[in-house]
């Protein structure tokens, strides 16, 4: 049995709830409420020091981080079609999966948290700002002449990519595949 430790406006555990629906994999949603520290509590950090959502628990196995499990689920359940095994491939996979836990989480993923929670959060918007402006144009210019972000399908990298970005005609596309389900409290 799958289940998943998250919450509904966490966009790193919206990628995980996607990625099952669109493997039309049943799983149990365990919510952690974020907002009352449940996950710094003493039984949560056991599954996850790192105190985050989402985490992803598989009959015995754990696992923590939105990208490596998207990579498990993949891997597991998706066959050739979420992430390529081949060398390049996957390198252009994996890039967009590091892009995610990188430049979109510097920019956008940044700036929703600062408007979702303001001054409560130690984040610079300037700086946050700056980043999305990077991101989003160097994702509009890559999409420009795409379909998907690599391999001409959707992979882990759209996935990964995708819940802290809204590009108009990319996001249709997301829309209409079949499995789909839409994000919580966007
Ligand atoms: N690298 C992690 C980051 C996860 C993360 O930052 N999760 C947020 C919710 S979207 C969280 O749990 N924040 C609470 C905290 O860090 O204390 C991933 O990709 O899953």
């Amino acid at each position: 049995m799958i289940k998943l430790h998250g919450h509904e406006i966490s966009g790193n555990s919206y990628k995980i709830r996607l990625m099952l629906s669109l493997l039309n994999l049943e799983y149990e949603w365990v919510w952690v409420d974020l907002m009352k520290g449940e996950h710094k509590s003493p039984e949560y950090l056991a599954k996850n020091p790192f105190g985050q959502v989402p985490l992803l628990v598989d009959d015995e196995t754990q696992i923590a981080d939105a990208q490596a499990i998207l990579v498990y689920l993949a891997r597991k359940y998706g066959g050739e079609q979420w992430l390529p095994t081949d060398a390049l491939p996957m390198a252009q996979v994996v890039r967009w999966l590091s892009t995610a836990a990188g430049e979109v989480r510097q920019g956008p993923e940044n700036a929703r948290l600062f408007y979702l929670f303001g001054a409560g959060t130690k984040i610079n918007i300037e700086r946050a700002t700056d980043k999305s402006h990077f991101i989003l144009k160097q994702l509009d210019q890559h999409l420009s002449t795409r379909t998907w972000l690599e391999c001409d399908r959707p992979t882990t990298a759209d996935i990964a990519i995708y819940p802290y970005i809204y590009v108009l005609s990319w996001m249709d596309r997301f829309q209409k595949l079949s499995g789909y389900v839409p994000m919580l409290g966007a």
